[in-house]
């Protein structure tokens, strides 16, 4: 594995910064120089948020100088660059969930790319091939930098979508404060060890409970991302019409009601909703899991109808996800379970100071280097199905880096061949999930609930 000292970092750095200037040069290079889009920059900064009524909620971090991370769009096949400027006093990175990046832009400290200390800056650039719903965030100090705010929801369009009378994107996230309004200790030991530790305030796009106008009759695309490092939803619409379209970037084979579908953290979905025909009706996106369910969000119907039908969307473009190739793949078999130790470790990359949780039964001290080595060398271009089984009584978002896979069979339930960067394994279920190695590098396999992912759940395959 890659070690990166202080004097390589800077020369990364260096680097980075020279494609910066590049820009200057532009008419040069012709038809390079045009495809290269203007960077974005992403400024992490400490702000204040009124995410409680007693008042400002102090130390929540953000990209930019107030309010919630932007929504970020991108055109799927265009490229895209962003410059990530640390202005926060903790070393970041910015992980593009879902999308698949070459594994330089993937963000991961010390895997493929250096810490971005307070000062610095890194530029990414990457050409989105999926067109979707995603999402960003940093891969440094994950629960403390995400638990506090750095999380940001991705549009990837496609000029092929379907036309729609309004779109809205809902970031969903929780927060860990006290009855002051004020941070409190972000993680409980105990629920680390369990289900996770759930925040106290939940939000949708940082707000409780916000209500969005959309046209009478008219078709709605909501898209929504779990963006909260621990809780999972189970979802519900109700006061009108409502079809999931996509899950996790990719459209689904068969269009379904989101009749309590479980989610968890990391996961996304598209729905299309026919708002109610008639001006002031409501239409709410539910939370009905556990003992607390909620109103996420609302949607209010205005104007006359425009007398659309939810059966008029066209489907979505599939995405060019290689297709894996069952004879001749390769298993990987992957159990996930707890462990007996509890022990601190020093984990680089933000470890929480305990063992809970094993892949293959062996707990992994967070994002370091050494000694650990990959799960598995995948080779480039082949096919493989992991077989992976929860052997926990907690369920587990399990997120890939780098690659999609295809879900193709559980043994608890029917499922649809859905591609996914992330599965929402349930306890006692084994699931198989095939792909095709087809991007070179080292990536992460982790538990999205970031506890579980700090204490243990880690690993990674490299692809060669
Ligand atoms: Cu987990």
């Amino acid at each position: 594995m890659t070690v990166l000292t202080r004097r390589r970092l800077l020369k990364t750095a260096a680097i980075a910064g020279a494609g910066g200037a590049g820009l200057s040069v532009m008419g040069r290079f012709g038809g390079w120089a045009a495809a290269r889009p203007e960077p974005v920059v992403l400024r992490t900064a400490k702000t204040q948020a009124k995410l409680m009524d007693v008042g400002q909620t102090r130390d929540v971090l953000s990209y930019g100088d107030a309010g919630m991370p932007p929504v970020l769009r991108m055109k799927k096949g265009e490229p895209f660059a962003a410059r990530l400027v640390n202005a926060i006093d903790d070393p970041t990175t910015i992980h593009w969930h879902g999308i698949r990046v070459p594994n330089k832009m993937d963000g991961v400290p010390f895997l493929v790319q250096p810490y971005v200390y307070t000062g610095d800056h890194f530029d990414y650039a990457f050409t989105p091939p999926d067109a979707g719903t995603f999402w960003y965030h940093p891969h440094c100090n994950t629960l403390t930098q995400m638990g506090h705010g750095l999380t940001g929801v991705i549009v990837v369009e496609n000029p092929g979508d379907p036309q729609f009378d309004a779109e809205m994107v809902i970031n969903l996230r929780d927060w860990r404060l006290g009855d002051d309004g004020q941070f409190i200790d972000q993680f409980r030991p105990r629920d680390a060890a369990r289900t996770g530790t759930y925040g106290t305030v939940r939000t949708a796009n940082w707000l409780d409970q916000p209500q969005y106008d959309a046209p009478a009759g008219g078709l709605v695309r909501l898209r929504v991302a779990i963006t909260d490092v621990t809780r999972i939803y189970a979802f519900l619409v109700d006061g009108a019409e409502a079809t999931v379209m996509a899950l996790d970037g990719n459209p689904v084979p068969q269009r379904f009601a989101p009749d309590a579908l479980l989610l968890g953290p990391g996961q996304r979905m598209e729905l299309a909703i026919r708002m109610p025909d008639d001006e002031g009706a409501i239409v709410g996106l539910r939370d009905v899991r556990g003992t607390k369910p909620k109103v996420l969000a609302t949607l209010r119907a205005v104007g006359s109808s425009l007398k659309r039908a939810i059966r008029d969307v066209a489907p979505l473009e599939v995405n060019p996800v290689a297709e894996v190739d069952l004879a001749s793949a390769q298993h990987i078999s992957l159990a996930l379970s707890a462990t007996a130790e509890n022990v601190p470790s020093d984990g680089i990359c933000g470890s929480l100071g305990y063992s809970f949780w094993a892949i293959n039964k062996v707990p992994w001290p967070g994002d370091t280097p050494d000694p650990t080595a990959p799960l598995a060398e995948l080779k480039l271009g082949r096919s493989y199905v992991i077989d992976m089984e929860n052997l926990t009584p907690q369920s587990h978002p399990m997120h890939l880096h780098g690659m999609s896979f295809k879900v193709l069979s559980s043994s608890t339930r029917q499922v649809q061949p859905l591609i996914s960067d992330t599965y929402l394994i349930q306890p006692n279920e084994k699931v198989s999930l095939g792909f095709v190695a087809d991007n070179p590098g080292d990536w992460l396999l982790h538990c999205h609930i970031i506890e579980h992912q700090k204490s243990g759940m880690t690993s990674y395959v490299r692809v060669v």
